[in-house]
């Protein structure tokens, strides 16, 4: 399971300060901190309120890569802040995220060949997100020929459902597992599936439960990445116990800190 750390994120008041203020410390600590946490990658956003978010994201990519060395997740949703971002990565970024959209899939397909990027690609379209599992995978389906047409291999891809919060989209939640299932046998090899997995529980009471039970469900469906919070352990723990039960890992009594172990070891 690729977990990639959330909390560069400008929606956070301590980011958006941070960027405001150039406080190089504040960015290097959230970065050590995720990837100590179990984060394999940073998801990297300079949220709404940057006045220049080019020079924003600029700053960002570049000072998170003083403090650590793991690929970075370039998230916004306009061409030249996607261009500020990779031009900068020292690793194989992701591109975060491109939409079902023709006119998105035709700017953002050849700029991930360009910097030879993975790419998100968001089950939605000028309409929206469909409200079923089925209109969800048709438009994933459009994603993966768009990838394949700029000679991005399938597996360069994660498909994104987008989970809805559960007190809003209740049952948008099972829809999004039949859509994961679904999408792992639309090309060969398949894509990969991915969330960002705190979305479910925005503005509910029991956060980490519900994101902590949810992540475990979606695994079991066949996600093999998720946008996530790698500073709250029990999460993290349970990604590790998860793939153990899925037999994707060898089981001894300390299952736990031997993955910790070899994921420092590797790092
Ligand atoms: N799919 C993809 N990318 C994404 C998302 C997605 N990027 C952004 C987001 N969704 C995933 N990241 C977060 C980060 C933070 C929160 C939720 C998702 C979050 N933030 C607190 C809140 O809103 O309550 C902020 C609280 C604070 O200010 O301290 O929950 O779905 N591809």
């Amino acid at each position: 399971m690729l977990i990639i750390g959330e909390r560069l994120n400008g929606m956070f008041k301590s980011v958006a300060k941070a960027i405001k203020e150039k406080d190089s410390k504040v960015i290097h600590d959230l970065a050590v901190k995720q990837v100590e946490g179990g984060a394999h990658m940073l998801d990297v956003n300079v949220g709404p309120a940057s006045a220049d978010a080019v020079a924003a994201m600029e700053w960002l990519v570049k000072t998170i890569q003083e403090a650590v060395d793991v690929p970075l997740s370039i998230d916004s949703t306009k061409p030249e802040v996607f261009e500020a971002g990779l031009k900068l990565c020292k690793a194989k970024p992701l591109i975060n995220s491109t939409t079902a959209e023709k006119e998105k899939l035709d700017i953002l397909m050849p700029m991930a060949a360009k910097y030879d990027a993975s790419i998100i690609g968001l089950t939605m379209d000028k309409k929206g997100i469909p409200s079923t599992g089925e209109g969800r995978t048709e438009l994933a389906l459009n994603i993966i020929a768009a990838a394949m047409e700029n000679g991005i291999s399938t597996d360069r891809v994660y498909i994104d459902p987008l989970i809805l919060p559960v007190n809003v989209a209740q049952d948008q939640c099972s829809k999004v597992l039949e859509t994961i299932r679904e999408c792992k046998i639309l090309s060969d090899p398949p894509p990969h599936l991915l969330l960002g997995l705190s979305n479910v529980s925005q503005k509910t009471l029991n956060r980490e439960l519900i994101n902590r039970t949810y992540l475990v469900m979606a695994i079991a469906m066949g996600l093999d990445a998720a946008i996530c919070d790698s500073l709250d352990k029990e999460l993290v723990d349970s990604v590790i116990t998860a793939e153990l039960l899925l037999n994707k890992d060898i089981y001894c009594d300390s299952y736990l800190d031997a993955y910790r172990k070899k994921a420092v070891a590797v790092r």
